[in-house]
């Protein structure tokens, strides 16, 4: 009995020493408008796109996206989604995406999504590398919790796009829970824990913030004049879309101490 229990505890401990680093999330809480920094892509020209929704059951309150294969009358969609560029450098592998796919009604499961990456624009003609792609059926009624294997594309800056194509008069393909994890940086070692990603660089509309203990983030311009001061946690997203063009400097710190201040350009 103690050894089985023994054995249990030293199972468990490993498992803590291979945690993850989580380096993109998105749960799309906003619950009226897609997240800063998506890319919304209506290649089919229709107007119909991806939009945000929720459903409030009282206890139980879903966020998500949706784009819709039928609304009043059959759609044809063509629609991407796509995330904002994604820095995979200096990362070991498996960097594994995982998101939750849904559809809209049990009894018209039938839409058909892609998986599908860009290492050059976010446009409908950069997403050249398809990942994965799957035609759903009932089970994927709120929802099935999918994986996509993102470590050939390790070294470079990435788009992410789940594009609902090649189906019609279905109802709604939902999107939600998104993230991207990976166990390591390249050449683990003194420093390589204390990382921290800010990206992309230059920046528009959003700062990723990704990196262990950090607390707080400090932002000003060329003349030193402080515009932005954030308490944040481990993976955060600031909406840095009212800050005008130009450089600035980011001042990162954990627990309330400097750790390093970096250049970064608005464009
Ligand atoms: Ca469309
Ligand atoms: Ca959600």
């Amino acid at each position: 009995m103690k050894k089985t229990l023994l054995l249990t505890l030293s199972v468990f401990t490993v498992v803590v020493m291979q945690a993850q680093h989580t380096l993109f999330v998105e749960p799309f809480d906003s619950q009226t408008d897609l997240p800063l920094g998506w890319t919304n892509l209506d290649a089919d020209g229709d107007t119909f796109m991806w939009y945000e929704d929720y459903y409030d059951g009282g206890t139980v309150l879903e966020t998500y996206a949706v784009s819709a294969s039928y609304n009043e009358v059959p759609l044809t969609p063509d629609n991407y989604l796509a995330t904002p560029q994604i820095d995979l450098t200096g990362l070991e592998g498996p960097v594994i995406l995982q998101y939750n796919i849904g559809i809209g009604d049990e009894e018209w499961p039938a839409e058909k999504y892609q998986i599908t990456l860009s290492t050059t624009t976010c446009t409908a003609e950069g997403f050249t590398n398809t990942l994965f792609e799957e035609i759903l059926e009932a089970d994927a009624y709120y929802w099935k919790k999918t994986q996509v294997d993102l470590s050939a594309f390790i070294g470079q800056q990435v788009y992410v796009a789940w594009r609902h194509y090649d189906c019609t008069d279905n109802y709604k393909l939902l999107l939600d829970s998104v993230s991207i994890t990976f166990p390591s940086y390249v050449g683990l070692g003194e420093n390589a824990k204390d990382r921290v990603n800010i990206f992309p660089n230059p920046f528009k509309d959003v700062l990723n913030i990704n990196g262990a203990d950090v607390s707080r983030i400090m932002i000003s311009n060329i003349l030193g004049q402080q515009v932005m001061d954030a308490e944040i946690s481990e993976v955060t997203k600031l909406d840095v879309s009212q800050l005008n063009h130009g450089t600035y400097f980011v001042s990162i710190y954990k627990n309330d101490d400097l750790i390093e201040t970096r250049k970064l350009v608005k464009r």
